[in-house]
């Protein structure tokens, strides 16, 4: 049995939930087409027969503007830090610039094995995907002062496309004796906050704007019983302005979150859902280090 932990990075909306996802088979990190949608950094827990591979998704490379970007910028730094590899992401439907290229050579300067993924090849097709692989290709080689790019896969988080062969190659990466999670867990975090993450998703979702982005979840209540859950959460926004706009028409806005939300921690956890939403404002949380360690982003 040998095991290890791999870190996923990339910028923001490059498909690293997505890849964490489609690697252990599960869905335990949030997705959206929203930028910044991951905020802690979050286990994903593989095990077969031969291995434990634990991947780390991380909030997306950015240069942070608020409290809570630097919080998320300190997740993902400290969380990559101790991998035995690294995956970079990229995506292969967006433009490819110096700024790529200069992300990948700055962490092949570090002693990590760094394989990069080239990601939403179904989105970018041939014609966008080929210059990508060309551009990286030098950095296959070693050079001075850095080392080689492992491999490079391109892969789609979409169809599907390749994520087995990129599993079989992140596996020669594991080498620890250990195994550090019981057999049956696909993630570190509590199912409670799972389903806080996913009532942040159906606000990512459904709300538009600067909205979503100013919108922090704590769960109250979470209680498991035989056959359905119970849950009491706050949807906690910025301003009194958005507060209206979460609410909604005679509360049409947070009656759709409730449902999709109802629906999607049915599915985590196979039973009924009764889910309690109330609307709250803290004025700013965004830059507010005592807001943010409520809602779950402290030190
Ligand atoms: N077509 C296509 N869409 C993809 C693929 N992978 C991810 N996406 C979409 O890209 C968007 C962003 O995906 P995420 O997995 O949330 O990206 P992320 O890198 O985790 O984003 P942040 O957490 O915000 O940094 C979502 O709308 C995904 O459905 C892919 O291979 N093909
Ligand atoms: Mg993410």
């Amino acid at each position: 049995m040998r095991s290890g932990f791999i870190a996923i990075i990339g910028r923001p909306n490059a498909g690293k939930s997505s890849l964490t996802n489609r690697l252990i088979g599960e869905k335990i990190s949030i997705v959206s087409p929203k930028p910044q949608t991951t905020r802690d950094a979050v286990r994903g827990i593989l095990t077969t027969d031969e291995y434990q591979m634990i991947f780390v998704d991380t909030p997306g490379l950015l240069r942070p503007r608020t409290e809570l970007g630097r919080y998320m910028s300190r997740e993902t730094d400290m969380s990559s830090r101790d991998a035995d590899a690294l995956v970079i992401v990229i995506d292969a439907s967006r433009p490819f610039t110096a700024k790529d290229v200069e992300l990948v050579e700055s962490r092949l300067k570090g002693n990590m094995p760094v394989y990069v993924v080239v990601n939403k090849t179904d989105l970018a097709g041939y014609e966008k995907t080929y210059p990508i692989l060309a551009a990286l290709s030098p950095l296959t080689a070693e050079a001075e002062g850095r080392h080689a790019i492992k491999e490079i896969v391109p892969v789609s988080c979409e169809t599907g496309d390749n994520i087995g062969v990129l599993r079989d190659l992140l596996a020669r990466e594991l080498h620890d004796e250990v195994m550090y999670y019981p057999e049956g867990d696909v993630t570190d975090r509590p199912a409670r906050y799972v389903a806080g993450e996913i009532i942040r998703e159906k606000a990512l979702l459904l709300l538009r704007d600067e909205v979503p982005h100013g919108v922090g979840i704590v769960v109250n209540l979470y209680e498991e019983k035989k056959d359905a859950v119970y849950i009491e959460a706050d949807v906690v926004c910025e301003k009194e302005s958005h507060k209206r706009i979460v609410i909604g028409d005679g509360g049409s806005m947070i009656k759709r979150i409730g449902e999709s939300a109802r629906k999607g921690i049915s599915g985590m956890t196979g039973k009924s859902v009764y889910l309690k939403l109330f609307v709250k404002v803290r004025e700013g949380w965004r830059n507010r280090r005592n807001y943010m360690r409520d809602l779950g982003y402290g030190d």
